[in-house]
């Protein structure tokens, strides 16, 4: 075959040494990966996928030699690390990443070409690490990539998940599907296990009163134990030497199986033990921003906080002995929302009953090294732990727990001010463990209290949320301590949002300022300014623009068999599906354009602006509202799609399996991107952060980091609209009198009609924005819709201007500098972590 005969031709003039750049070091080596990795013999006919591995296992040796030389050299200075503690990792695709950030590129390339591939048939084999689901996962993700960026001695701590965020379809009606995400079993290049580190975590049982040595102390008995086996993924910066670390707990047996139930035919029984290690780690809990109150979430909570815990203190003992005070000079820790914070109770059982150290003692060490990050103002997203499934599952901990809370009662009592009676009710507010205010006979444990309480951090992710943290969430605490409060507004990481995703343009601007330095140093973006009014750049920056629109028009054509013309407006909406987003607006914006459309003459349409609308992301499998809303995107666009008078003007498309890979090609390609909440309920949100930086226009709210976003573009540059967040108490007390705008009745009144099939099934999402009545419209569509359609009109208006629209585009990109995860990461490694940053030697 031809591929055969590419091969012996490229081996032979590589081993003349005459290649085309450095393909004579490149494919050589990816000849013997085949050969010794793939098992196949270089002159076979290779596939796509055989090809992934041998540059995966090429590049993986690059990984690992710098890995091992970045934690020699950590591990020779004593170096104080950050351990980020979070239950997700949305990591994505690893090939390209590695790969660029190595600077390998160049040599992989050519030799791949010679072989009849280019680098994207290939990074395509690669499934994504989807071990998040949202925000808050890709959040930890860009913050891996940017502590080894500036060199910060840290690792991220999780869970190996067997089966990631599922994988989404749409089924014949155009309703979400999930199918499992089977992401590892073709194997993954990127990990390395590390079998001879495992540590015991127990579960169960129950605690026991003994004394020793004079003491009465509390001996856990617990009733399961199974092992955490350790995987290293390396994490890469780009243009330093340091490999950062992703260490993610797998799940295993103590006792691999039984073979005496075996023998005596009990063959269930046998494995029994396996499967209920494996079930720790099986799945990732598909849930965004609300939290599952299963008790094996609970487990897979404390299974990874428990391994990552005993781990550095097992490195700590190593170095420093039982001179516990150094080691919050050594280690940090920081919690990524509620989920890990069970680790306030795991640090103090490990101090005080597995080291010995007086309560005291352990609390001072334990307060000293924990922080916490809030994401979410969404009151029943904070997690809370009925006592009885605590104490069940973790008796020890629920008895640290409880020894905590009495401590900060009693501090309480005697440090706040006021009358018995006003102390009381604060006291009954703050406390840890409470009663469930639904039902009064249960007692539930605050996890985020408990993370406020044994933190010496607490953050919010944006500046407006961090406000509302302080004033509202923790309001009582923050009155207590202030100078615990921070706000560190989130970032996302310039490698792979931009300068990866988008070489079109990143080579374009690499061009423009006369170097690559903004890859590392995004503010000097802001030297694209000057260029944003000049006419020549302009067009360079629409051209790239429009190859990126191409090549995603060519995407959705080979999913739908529809020809796109890439000189309609691009308007994306892509986060997961959920009522506060308010995609469902955005829908009935797109409803309100399309009937406006069909009212006109074909000469007005013709002056229209023609758009192509995509939505998508994932519905929680058990969020209902959600799963209607993903309903009506795939209604909407069949009937608009295909209407004659309309198509050419206005398109409709619902994007299955919204993930990393997806939004890597999205987001350079939209020109319009939505970031539309209600006023304070996104804490910041990071897409908007990528679209800015890709040079898309965004509508949006005044709301999370759109704010801010604002501020760096120039607010005249932003389609803001809609209430803001200190309104909408009031607001949502009106709602009842709230008379709704005539174009929105028309469109409620279209759907419960039938206008677009499934009446029934629509009538729920109807109800719950169009009868005014207590409770209804949370997220105050209805008073926002006027104000909505009053700012896409502003959109068309400028869209018809295009050095406009470009001048303003060029300035987001220009502006996008501050949210770079490297600011970030520096103001937590500065006002948080007491970290500096440390380079090995290249
Ligand atoms: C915010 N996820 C975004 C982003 O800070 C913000 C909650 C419970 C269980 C599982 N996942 C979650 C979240 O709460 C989440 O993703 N929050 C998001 O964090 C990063 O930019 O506004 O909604």
């Amino acid at each position: 075959s031809v591929i055969v005969q590419n091969i012996a031709e490229a081996e032979r003039v590589g081993k003349k040494g005459k290649p085309v750049k450095d393909t004579a070091s490149a494919l050589p080596e990816l000849m013997s990966k085949v050969r010794s990795v793939v098992g196949k013999s270089a002159t076979s006919d290779l596939t796509a996928r055989d090809l992934y591995n041998a540059l995966a296992y090429s590049t993986r040796d690059g990984l690992i030699e710098r890995f091992n030389k970045t934690h020699e050299h950590w591990a020779a200075k004593d170096s104080k690390f950050v351990y980020y503690l979070s239950a997700e990792f949305l990591m994505g695709r690893t090939l390209t990443n590695a790969v660029y950030n190595l600077g390998m590129e160049g040599k992989y390339a050519e030799a791949l070409r010679s072989l009849g591939y280019d680098m994207e048939t290939i990074q395509e084999q690669e499934r994504d690490a989807s071990l998040g689901n949202g925000g808050l996962g890709r959040l930890a993700a860009c913050f891996l990539d940017s502590m080894a960026n500036i060199d910060l001695p840290g690792w991220g701590y999780g869970i190996r998940y067997k089966y990631g965020m599922f994988k989404q379809a749409l089924d014949k009606g155009g309703y979400q599907k999930e199918l499992p995400d089977i992401w590892l079993t073709d194997g993954n290049p990127w990990e390395v296990k590390r079998s001879e580190i495992k540590y015991e975590v127990c579960f169960g049982g129950r605690t026991e009163k003994k004394t020793v040595n004079g003491k009465e102390v509390s001996v856990w008995e617990p009733n399961q134990r199974v092992y955490a086996q350790a995987y290293d993924n390396p994490i890469p910066g780009f243009q330093t030497p340091t490999v950062g670390n992703l260490r993610l707990w797998d799940a295993l047996p103590v006792t691999e199986f039984d073979l005496a139930a075996f023998n005596a035919g009990d063959y269930d029984k046998s494995m029994l033990e396996k499967e209920k290690a494996e079930c720790i780690v099986a799945v990732l809990y598909p849930n965004d921003a609300t939290p599952e109150g299963k008790e094996l979430r609970l487990k897979q909570q404390y299974f990874f906080v428990a391994a990552s815990m005993q781990d550095v203190l097992t490195r700590f003992k190593a170095k420093h002995g039982s001179k516990w005070d150094l080691l919050p000079t050594k280690a940090v820790f920081q919690m990524n929302d509620t989920h890990p914070t069970i680790a306030v109770a795991e640090a103090m059982r490990l101090l005080v009953d597995v080291e010995g150290l007086p309560w005291e003692q352990a609390w001072s060490i334990s307060s000293k090294m924990l922080n916490y990050t809030n994401h979410t103002v969404m009151p029943e997203a904070l997690e809370k732990w009925p006592v009885k499934v605590m104490a069940k599952m973790l008796p020890r901990h629920m008895e640290i727990i409880e020894i905590i809370n009495e401590g900060w009662i009693q501090w309480l009592q005697s440090n706040l001010p006021g009358t018995a009676a006003e102390k009381a009710a604060k006291v009954a507010a703050m406390s840890i463990v409470h009663e469930n205010q639904w039902n009064k006979d249960e007692l539930l444990v605050n996890m985020a209290y408990l993370a406020v309480v044994g933190s010496a951090h607490v953050n919010g992710v944006a500046a407006i949320h961090s406000d509302i943290v302080k004033n509202e969430i923790f309001n009582d605490f923050y009155k207590i301590f202030p100078n615990k409060f921070q706000n560190k507004t989130n970032g996302v990481t310039p490698r792979r949002w931009l300068a990866w995703c988008n070489p079109e343009l990143a080579t374009l601007i690499t061009k423009t300022l006369g170097s690559d330095a903004w890859i590392n140093n995004a503010e000097l973006l802001s030297g694209l300014r000057k260029f944003a009014s000049d006419k020549n750049f302009q067009s360079q920056w629409r051209a790239v623009k429009q190859q990126r629109k191409a090549k995603l028009a060519a995407m959705i054509k080979s999913q739908t068999g529809d020809d796109i013309d890439i000189n309609n407006m691009f308007d994306i909406q892509v986060k997961r599906i959920h009522e506060y987003k308010r995609q469902y607006m955005n829908v009935l914006g797109i409803i309100w354009r399309y009937k406006q459309l069909k009212k006109m003459t074909p000469a007005e349409r013709k002056a229209s602006v023609p758009r192509v609308c995509m939505i998508g992301g994932k519905a929680a499998s058990a969020y209902d509202m959600a799963k209607r809303i993903i309903r009506l995107v795939t209604a909407v666009g069949a009937k608009i799609n295909n209407d004659p008078d309309t198509k050419d003007y206005l398109r409709l498309y619902f994007l299955p399996d919204y993930n990393v890979s997806l939004a890597e090609a999205l987001i350079p390609a939209a020109e319009l991107s939505q970031h539309i909440s209600t006023g304070g309920t996104e804490a910041s949100g990071t897409s908007n952060m990528k679209f800015q930086m890709n040079g898309c226009l965004i509508i949006g709210t005044w709301d999370g980091a759109n704010i801010e976003i604002a501020e760096e573009t120039g607010v005249e540059n932003v389609f803001v609209f809609g209430v803001r967040a200190e309104e909408i108490n009031q607001l949502r007390k009106e709602r009842a009198n709230y008379k709704t705008d005539p174009r929105f009745n028309e469109i409620m009144n279209d759907i419960a009609g039938g206008m677009f099939g499934d009446k029934e099934y629509f009538k729920p999402l109807v109800d719950s924005i169009s009868n005014m009545k207590v409770g209804n419209d949370w997220f105050l569509v209805a008073n926002d819709f006027a104000a909505y359609l009053d700012a896409q009109e502003e959109v068309d208006k400028v869209y018809k201007d295009p050095e406009e629209w470009t001048r303003r585009s060029i300035m987001y990109t220009a502006g996008s500098g501050k949210f770079s995860s490297d600011r970030t990461i520096r103001e937590y490694a500065e006002d948080i972590w007491d970290i500096k940053p440390e380079r090995p030697l290249a």
